[in-house]
């Protein structure tokens, strides 16, 4: 094919995996429209009563109404006015909700014995025991010697960072490190926020360089790019795996991964040299530019990228044209985490350089463009009923040697090298399975079992709850209410998760109970003499709303505060311009402009190495969609735990589809049966990133395929702290050959 090109239609039916997804309703009804639910009014048995509530299977949270016959849950719908909803949720929405019905279930706090074995307990002997381990780390080491792991929920981002600062540590992790923050340190940089909405569905062209709409699913995303194709728009895929979403696209770009960087530069070059950008919006705009220009023009040719991405020049050439012509109503997508969230030694630098190559488009709020979305959130509450808690004195431990992480996520990859090397003696994990996911698995098994203290709030017996000293059982997402949650967007708005079932065992607790209670035994109490409900009626009276009005409308939008195309943006960046160079970067030892980075590692082909890629799978969440039997089941009819070998790596290796390989590095071995396939660079291997549970009291998940992180180095991004979790190179071999 030229230029590497390959059409849509090649490709188009070609997933299993999304068709099976998308049938997928678990034991729960998945259906949409007012047309079935004037049906299933009508055959109602019993007493039916319908619930606004928040999906819990990502971080999306979609809003859905879920119908309650007898307290049992019988179908949900997606809320048609959530905006990531539309009215429909993705087959993991409609098939998590078996979690709260889950045989594996935690259902009572646990706490290890001296032989390893854990054994129920009391809740009182769990918070006192608990209560008094954290006194004596505090009494010997300071509070700092305490951390926090969450990802971030409506409900666990106030109270677990509550508590840690009641505590007086300021060491609250998000997951970030091991999803998206090199992007959003890399974005803030440049533009002074951690994101931007690209306008898919009016632009001329939209670029997405390693973020898939179709695999790594938000519905209201999904309808964008089925709606941008409808319109003519151009849509490209850069991707060393063709993904799902060229069902929409154009074309995919199937560049060496970890190159990202060198691409846009090349295309910067093209746009820089023929006089193609917007000169007049840079020159009002931002600072730095002629110094990083002249570094574009000299070094970054579209002959030097095409050496180090496998992209033909012309082809990088042709695409920064296309480009041009179709700004300002053009981007390059944000991405999330494939490519540039916490891959490489480059990421933070390659989410720099999308931004600046937007900047070149002159594309920042404008229809079809990058856009800068408001928000809106809680205002000042009673101080009397609500106390602010006293700032820590300590700093986010890990800010220091990662100084570009933001202060909203931190570096959890840091936490753990520190409590391997004893600064952190005591780890609280709440909606976190750290120790499959972070980074790499031996070497989080060994640090976070150097912890005096640790502890896990969870649903479920993850790997990371297998490690704790106790375990605390949460009710699910279903079994509570949770604080209000702010989204932003074209039109902010605010959504509600509410309880849509009674407790099926009765002896969890929801996350602000959990550490509401834990607080009182640790003596800081005071900060937490309100319920949840008291909580969410206050921030939503800062806003205007009430918890009832909420409560029956589900989502509530502020149509005063929307988003007006073709104003200019506030740039938060310390010079309060579009920054091509950062002081901040330099003093992080980073170049002031940014300037190729070459991963740490690379593939040889010589040496039979291949890049280890992941990505995610339309039916899965992370790790904790994978004991959810129906999920797992269509993993199984369509065996979607196969790693993906190119056609070409294949034959010269005497590997068939369908074959068992042996895949290795330095860090692990492990057997998987093999995809053989066109759609895959030849200098990648692709594992989907969802399996090789390793919690035996996981019954579903556990076993199913292999685990990319098991084969991750442990090793941490330069300047921006984070995981670089595809610096790993692997063989393979035919097992028996
Ligand atoms: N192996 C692997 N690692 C990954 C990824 C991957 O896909 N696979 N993805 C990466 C990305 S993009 C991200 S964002 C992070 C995500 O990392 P995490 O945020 O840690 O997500 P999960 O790995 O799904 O683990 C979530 C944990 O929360 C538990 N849980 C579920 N519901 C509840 C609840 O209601 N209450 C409580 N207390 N716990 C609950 C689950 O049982 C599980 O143990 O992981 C990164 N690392
Ligand atoms: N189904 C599903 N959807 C999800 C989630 C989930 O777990 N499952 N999680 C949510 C969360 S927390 C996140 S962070 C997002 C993640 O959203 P995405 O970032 O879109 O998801 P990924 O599948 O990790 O990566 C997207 C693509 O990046 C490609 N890729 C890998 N390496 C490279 C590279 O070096 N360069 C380029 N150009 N591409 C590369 C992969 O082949 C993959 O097709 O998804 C969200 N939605
Ligand atoms: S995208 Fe799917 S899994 Fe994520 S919140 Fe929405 S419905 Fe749930
Ligand atoms: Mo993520």
């Amino acid at each position: 094919m030229s230029e590497n090109m390959m059409t849509r239609r090649a490709f188009l039916g070609a997933s299993a995996g999304v068709a099976a997804a998308a049938a997928c309703a678990g034991g729960v009804s998945a259906v949409s429209g007012a047309q079935a639910f004037a049906a299933d009014d009508a055959a109602g048995e019993g007493v039916t009563r319908q619930v606004h509530t928040l999906c819990n299977a990502c971080s999306s949270k979609c809003g859905f109404t879920a119908y309650v016959v007898d307290g049992k849950l019988t179908k949900v719908i997606g809320d048609a006015d959530h905006p990531y909803a539309q009215g429909v949720l993705c087959a993991r929405g409609y098939g998590y909700t078996q979690i709260a019905y889950s045989e594996d279930r935690l259902t009572d706090p646990l706490k290890k014995n001296a032989q390893g074995k854990f054994e129920a307990i009391s809740w009182d002997q769990a918070y006192a025991e608990i209560a008094e381990k954290v006194k004596a780390i505090i009494d010997e080491n300071g509070p700092e010697a305490l951390a926090m792991v969450q990802d971030p929920r409506p409900s666990g981002k106030y109270y677990t960072k509550r508590f840690m600062n009641a505590l007086g540590s300021a060491n609250v992790y998000t997951h970030g490190a091991a999803c998206n923050l090199s992007k959003e340190a890399g974005f803030t940089q440049v533009i002074g926020t951690g994101n931007y909405e690209s306008d898919v569905e009016n632009s001329r062209m939209t670029m997405f360089i390693g973020r898939s709409y179709a695999d790594a699913i938000r519905p209201s995303s999904v309808a964008a790019l089925q709606k941008a194709h409808e319109n003519g728009a151009r849509i490209v895929l850069v991707d060393p795996r063709c993904n799902n979403s060229v069902a929409f696209a154009d074309e995919w770009v199937p560049i060496n991964p970890g190159t990202d960087m060198a691409f846009v530069l090349g295309m910067a070059n093209v746009l820089i040299t023929r006089g193609l950008y917007d000169a007049d919006y840079v020159a009002e705009n931002a600072v730095g530019f002629d110094e990083w220009a002249s570094y574009v023009r000299t070094t970054c040719t579209p002959e030097w990228a095409a050496e180090i991405t496998g992209i033909p020049a012309n082809t990088i050439t042709r695409l920064a044209c296309e480009f041009a012509e179709a700004a300002p109503a053009a981007s390059i997508e944000p991405s999330w985490r494939g490519a540039f969230g916490c891959a490489y030694a480059n990421s933070g630098e390659t989410a720099r350089v999308v931004c600046l190559f937007n900047t070149l488009l002159g594309c920042w709020n404008q229809p079809g463009g990058a856009l800068l979305t408001s928000s809106v959130s809680a205002g000042d509450l009673d101080k009397e009923k609500f106390p602010s808690v006293p700032k820590p004195e300590g700093k986010l431990l890990g800010q220091d040697v990662y100084p570009l992480a933001l202060s909203g996520m931190g570096s959890n990859v840091y936490a753990a090298q520190a409590a391997k090397g004893g600064q952190i003696k005591g780890m609280f994990f709440y909606n976190s399975n750290m120790a499959a996911g972070y980074s790499n698995t031996a070497y989080l098994a060994e640090a976070l079992g150097a912890l005096e203290l640790m502890v896990v709030v969870d649903v479920q017996m993850s790997e990371t709850a297998q490690l704790a000293d106790y375990v605390l059982p949460e009710c699910s997402y279903l079994e509570r209410m949770e604080l209000p949650e702010f989204i932003g967007g074209k039109v902010p708005c605010v959504a509600l998760r509410d309880q849509v079932i009674e407790r099926v065992h009765p002896n969890t607790k929801s996350c602000d109970e959990i550490f509401s209670e834990l607080a009182a035994a640790c003596g800081v109490g005071d900060y937490f003499n309100f319920t949840v409900e008291e909580l969410a009626e206050a921030q939503l009276a800062t806003v205007g709303v009430s918890l009832d009005d909420l409560r029956r409308a589900g989502t509530i939008s502020f149509p005063e505060k929307a988003f007006a195309y073709g104003s200019t943006p506030k740039w938060k960046t310390p010079t309060g311009k579009i920054q091509f160079t950062s002081e901040a970067c330099e003093k992080a030892g980073l170049s002031a402009y940014p300037v190729w980075v070459e991963p740490e590692v690379m593939p040889d082909a010589a040496a039979g190495t291949l890049r280890l890629i992941g990505g995610k799978q339309a039916h899965m969440s992370h790790t904790q969609t994978a004991n959810i039997q129906d999920l797992m089941q269509i993993t199984k009819d369509y065996e979607l735990d196969r790693v993906w070998l190119s056609t070409e790596v294949a034959e010269k290796l005497g590997i068939a589809d369908g074959d068992e390989v042996l895949v290795s590095n330095e860090c692990a071995e492990g057997k998987a049966r093999v995809k053989v396939t066109e759609r895959l660079n030849p200098t990648a291997l692709f594992m989907p990133s969802h399996y090789g549970c390793s919690s035996p009291d996981e019954h579903t998940a556990y076993g199913v395929g292999l685990r990319q992180m098991d084969f991750v180095p442990f090793h941490i991004e330069p300047g921006y702290g984070a995981t670089m979790s595809q610096e790993a190179l692997v063989t393979v071999k035919k097992v028996g050959a």
